[in-house]
């Protein structure tokens, strides 16, 4: 797919935009050396496509790599605006700000969140860049809908220009505890930045109330149930928990090739009895070492019997931070560990996937898994629980699922866990791996209803209908 080129006279004539830290595809090499742009198949995006269509709409993101700004295109029928980042900008904003002082402070600092003046700077000055191509491309009165952490500047930097539009934002990830985002040296900054917006969704009502009581503390605001007043506006802080394509990808899971590539993956793991599934981006936030000292100390006291096999697909994130780096070091020691003491030749208790996977594959693996574990330490949604029962169409599985998890408040029929209590966590995964069919169908049966009737074209009706209309979610 080339890029067709708008000529930069254009008119603005986008009533929708979103603005999001990536692209919703990624840039290749043609033959010729020019960019070609395939699309990146997400959640998001599936969510949005039919909205920016219908409403002819604009999707403003980052392409992923250092270099010129793209600026506005077609790919996938759809219309793009690329912002730029340079080498600088990538390190100081996005591995720096976002990925080594935000990540890490919004997730309850698992890590220690680091503070930099030129890190902050970089944010500052990249926001700009974003609103500037929201003010550029956003129509009369357009909807502007802003995404996650790594933008919260931009409501207030578009509504300085301009009074016409309406501002959403989501935030994907968890809203801390005023005690921790205290520490955040532009605390007052962040919170007026999002103040920018006419509606601020979050995953859980917690995050929602944290975000409210900052707007407090630090900003001096007050507020009224779920709204802040600043000046003669008000603005409201809402949960909308976001969710899955569950019809989508149930219909991936029930296609005969990936059916037969999950009995294929038994067959491969030498038809175990229990097959327990992790599937993760390699994050500290994940919780995949507390997962593997779990089930080691299970091997050990023999608890899950002899024919039990653990699949970790852990895909490689954020390689060039240095936390990042460190938890590989810690996750790939303790699977040599566990293999080293529990192998036998030509079997191993762990499979450990450093790699990433196609969907097909993914949903092949769900299918495969008689339980899947969920332990993250602190978690926005976590899409991945959803995905595994939206697979289980036969309403089998067992799943484990970490209570810091924004799916724990809807995932009712899951075994629940504190994922710092060891020993919790193994009574549970003994638990769900012992489970008896009609247990297993009657707890998947109350999840499935959930992920099936709050989908994710369900999240964005109820967030743009909420903002549209102005009014509280329903
Ligand atoms: C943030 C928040 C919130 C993973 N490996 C592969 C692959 N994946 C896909 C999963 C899932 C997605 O990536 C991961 O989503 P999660 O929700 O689990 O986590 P984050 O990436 O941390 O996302 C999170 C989310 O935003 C949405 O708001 O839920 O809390 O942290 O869809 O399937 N997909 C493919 N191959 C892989 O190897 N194809």
């Amino acid at each position: 797919m080339s890029p067709m080129r708008t000529t930069p006279d254009d008119p603005s004539p986008h009533r929708f935009v979103v603005v999001a830290s990536r692209l919703p595809v990624d840039r290749s090499e043609g033959p010729g050396g020019e960019a070609d742009w395939r699309p990146s198949p997400g959640g998001l995006v599936s969510a949005l496509e039919p909205v920016m269509r219908e409403s002819g709409g604009v999707w403003i993101g980052w392409s992923g790599d250092a270099g010129p700004a793209p600026g506005l295109f077609r790919a996938n029928d759809l219309d793009l605006v690329g912002i730029g980042l340079s080498a600088e900008q990538v390190r100081d904003y996005y591995e720096g700000f976002c990925n080594a002082t935000l990540w890490p402070l919004y997730h309850d600092v698992i890590a220690p969140p680091e503070f930099h003046r030129r890190w902050w700077d970089a944010y500052v000055t990249v926001n700009r860049s974003f609103a500037q191509a929201a003010v550029d491309q956003a129509a009369p009165g357009a909807t502007i809908w802003v995404h996650d952490y790594q933008l919260q500047l931009v409501p207030q930097m578009v509504r300085e220009q301009r009074a016409d539009v309406r501002i959403g934002f989501f935030n994907h990830i968890p809203f801390p505890g005023y005690e921790i985002f205290a520490q955040l040296p532009w605390r007052r900054q962040v919170v007026n930045g999002l103040l920018g917006a006419d509606l601020l969704g979050f995953q859980r009502r917690g995050d929602a109330a944290n975000f409210l009581r900052a707007s407090r503390r630090a900003a001096g605001l007050v507020t009224r149930g779920s709204t802040v007043r600043v000046g003669d506006r008000e603005v409201r802080a809402a949960a909308f928990p976001i969710s899955i394509d569950a019809a989508a990808l149930e219909q991936i899971a029930r296609r005969d090739t990936v059916r037969k590539r999950a009995d294929e993956i038994r067959l491969a793991l030498d038809e175990p009895h229990t097959v327990l599934l992790g599937i993760d981006r390699l994050d500290y936030t994940k919780g995949i070492p507390v997962r593997l000292r779990a089930y080691g100390e299970l091997l050990r006291e023999d608890r899950l019997g002899p024919r039990v096999v653990l699949v970790q697909v852990a895909s490689p994130s954020r390689e060039r931070v240095g936390a990042y780096r460190v938890l590989r070091d810690v996750v790939e020691q303790a699977v040599s560990r566990i293999n080293g003491e529990y192998a036998e030749v030509g079997s191993a208790p762990v499979h450990y996937l450093h790699q990433s996977y196609p969907r097909e594959e993914m949903a092949a693996l769900y299918l495969a898994a008689d339980v899947m574990l969920v332990t993250s330490l602190r978690d926005g949604m976590n899409l991945v629980a959803k995905e595994y029962v939206a697979c289980r169409y036969d309403e089998s599985g067992a799943l484990v699922l970490s209570e810091f998890t924004g799916a724990a408040d809807e995932l009712t029929g899951a075994f629940l866990v504190n994922p710092h209590d060891i020993e919790g966590l193994k009574d549970a995964i003994v638990r769900a791996a012992t489970i008896s069919p009609a247990d297993a169908r009657r707890r998947m049966r109350l999840m499935r209803r959930r992920v099936c009737e709050h989908d994710v074209a369900h999240w964005a009706r109820s967030f743009l209908g909420t903002l549209a209309s102005g009014s509280g979610p329903a």
